[in-house]
């Protein structure tokens, strides 16, 4: 059976990542993920991640390229990520999150990132300027 894809975006702006604190459920709650969430049936992966990206931070986004690879969570379920930039509005923590931070390249460890997510972080992190 094909898996079912969860779509999260690195956030990007002004050479900084967006980092997002999950507030659940309890096993993930205080871990950081690149916001996103689950594809519903008949979506594309960018159509999930505009959809995402507004309930939960209040923006409008624009997918940029997929960031190469497939990360496993749960059973049945895999993580793709997309880089992704703000069209309009401010980043908050709507849903699903209770702390939002950006995040410079030399801080990008500086939060306790879910296990699954930091493959795609290190790659994201290729994308930002040094220092
Ligand atoms: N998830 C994850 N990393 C992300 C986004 C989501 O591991 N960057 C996981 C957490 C949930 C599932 O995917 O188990 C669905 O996410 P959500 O609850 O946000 O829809």
């Amino acid at each position: 059976m094909t898996d079912r894809v969860v779509v999260a975006g690195a956030v990007f702006d002004e050479g900084r990542l967006l980092a997002a604190r999950r507030s659940a459920p309890p096993e993930l709650a205080g871990r950081w993920e690149l916001p996103g969430g689950k594809l519903e049936p008949g979506e594309t992966a960018e159509q999930a991640l505009v959809r995402e990206l507004r309930e939960e931070l209040g923006v409008e986004a624009e997918p940029g390229e997929r960031i190469p690879g497939e990360w496993p969570l749960a059973p049945g379920y895999v993580l793709q990520v997309w880089t992704v930039r703000i069209v309009s509005g401010e980043p908050r923590p709507l849903e699903d999150h209770d702390e939002l931070r950006w995040l410079f390249r030399h801080e990008l460890d500086t939060v306790d990132w879910l296990d699954q997510d930091r493959p795609a972080v290190a790659e994201a992190a290729c994308r930002l300027p040094v220092g």
